[in-house]
């Protein structure tokens, strides 16, 4: 209750990042007004700064996909009971998080229905009516949805929700080779998401036997790293094998009229991502938007005084005239200069332009950068060729930035004690070590980390079992 009307009062952010990571976050997506809250608690409205967002990551991976010959497709959001356990192995341990619709009305359904958390099933019964022959392949669908998972740990906007969107694809191919293939494929469009328009370094592997999907032969996956210490786990692309196909009779006649089950990926990248970009890139005064994925790149604000009626009208003009040209965005409302800074900041805007009388007089403006809050004078004939390099280095430098904290933050470990003191400094370990659930047990009860993805090969013996191997795995603390 306090903490409420303390926001009211304070326009800036109640917690420093760097203090408390946790009371930051919760802050900033509601002042930057990303989130509003709702009466059902892990269901958020994403607002339109937000929305933006995703509209623009949209773009990008959809593009990408239908370079790869994926098409788009809708599946219903109500999956009955007896076909989403059709294959039992991939909604163990998934139960508990299952919503379920059982009435019509006042009417109870003789079958309930589950709210799609996933649709492999949905898809993959119509997957089964469609194939026939090897000319049927590869199938490529994907569909832009949202998920519904009754989440029981605590709820935070955009990592972890009870409905949040996402993209599921879901393919289906003759072989293992061409399957395995797309698996990469399609966790590389991730990794340029990531990279290239949200300016957030990753690392990319394969997720360890225990951690990895249930239904899937192969779990890829991307991991990014937060401020705090903490890894998240960004995306993941899993070849399925043949296990959904025996379940569903995907089958197929080869060339040589062998009856042959299909291969299958399944892949998805959901809003989380944004929550992950905004816990990379913000800071004490609000958002850092990468200027890629802005939907607002710059904003002119114009400082206009009573007094000087000509001077205001002048810059006036001049200000919707660059907003006109460049399509920027105008920000004449009537509050005092510092409070509409104040505002852009917060909501991570990455390039600000000032203009006042006295700026005209020099035919100049004022060009404040979001990330490191520097400033140019700049004349008013070159800015819009000094913002273009700007956003370009912005972008940049913000990769760059983060690129040097996870770089810095993952360490080579030999044993489980070093492991453990790496884990406790906020820091990734990555370490030799085989693969199984048994020593996957052991690393967690001994460090308190999480196995993450794997690592490049490298010969070492095995922080667990001492066995001499080339398989490695990052390990860290994770959300
Ligand atoms: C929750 C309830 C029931 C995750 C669940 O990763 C089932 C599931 O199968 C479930 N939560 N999963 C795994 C989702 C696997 C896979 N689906 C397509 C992906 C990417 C997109």
């Amino acid at each position: 209750m306090l903490n409420h009307f303390y926001s009211f009062m304070v326009k800036g952010l109640v917690a420093k990042k760097s203090d408390d990571f946790s009371a930051w976050y919760a802050d900033v997506v509601l002042k930057a007004e990303l989130i509003e809250h709702t009466s059902v608690s892990g269901c958020m409205v994403y607002r339109p700064g937000s929305f933006a967002i995703w509209e623009a990551l949209q773009r990008f991976l959809d593009s990408e996909f239908k370079k790869l010959g994926v098409q788009n497709a809708y599946f219903p959001s109500l999956i009955p009971e007896s076909l989403l356990t059709k294959e039992a192995d991939h909604v163990e341990g998934f139960a508990p998080e299952v919503a379920w619709v059982t009435h019509g009305g006042d009417k109870e359904l003789s079958e309930r229905l589950a709210i799609r958390p996933t649709s492999e099933t949905i898809m993959y019964e119509s997957y089964g009516k469609w194939i026939r022959s090897y000319r049927d392949l590869p199938l490529k669908l994907n569909q832009w949805c949202n998920v519904v998972r009754w989440e029981f740990k605590h709820p935070r906007p955009f990592l972890r929700g009870r409905e949040f969107l996402w993209q599921e694809g879901h393919t289906v191919h003759a072989s293992e080779e061409s399957a395995r293939q797309e698996v990469y494929a399609i966790l590389d469009v991730y990794r340029r998401a990531y990279e290239e328009i949200l300016a957030v370094p990753v690392l990319a592997g394969a997720k360890s036997i225990a951690e990895r999907f249930a239904g899937a032969d192969t779990t890829t996956s991307l991991e990014a790293l937060f401020p705090d210490g903490k890894a998240v786990q960004a995306c993941t692309s899993h070849y399925l094998g043949t296990g959904f196909a025996q379940a569903f009779n995907i089958t197929f006649l080869d060339a040589s009229g062998q009856q042959q089950f299909g291969h299958q990926n399944s892949w998805g990248f959901s809003t989380r991502s944004i929550g992950i970009m905004i816990g990379v890139h913000g800071d004490d005064k609000g958002l850092v938007l990468p200027p890629r994925i802005a939907p607002v790149p710059v904003v002119v604000v114009p400082i206009t005084f009573s007094k000087d009626k000509e001077g205001s009208q002048n810059v006036l003009s001049v200000a919707q005239d660059l907003c006109d040209t460049h399509g920027w965005h105008l920000d004449n409302r009537d509050q005092s200069p510092g409070s509409r800074f104040a505002e852009w900041e917060m909501k991570g805007i990455p390039v600000r332009i000032e203009l006042g009388p006295r700026d005209l007089q020099n035919n100049t403006v004022v060009v404040v950068r979001r990330d490191t809050s520097e400033k140019a004078v700049v004349s008013l004939n070159e800015v819009a060729q000094h913002v273009s390099v700007l956003l370009e280095d912005i972008q940049k430098s913000l990769f760059v930035q983060a690129k040097k904290h996870l770089d810095a933050s993952i360490v080579e470990v030999s044993s489980l004690s070093e492991l453990k003191d790496v884990v406790e400094q906020g820091k990734i370990g990555v370490a030799c070590w085989v693969d199984s659930p048994e020593n996957e047990e052991e690393i967690k009860k001994v460090t308190g980390a999480k196995s993450l993805t794997s690592a490049s090969e490298k010969e070492g013996m095995c922080v667990v079992s001492g066995k001499k191997v080339s398989s490695r795995h990052y390990f860290g603390k994770s959300y």
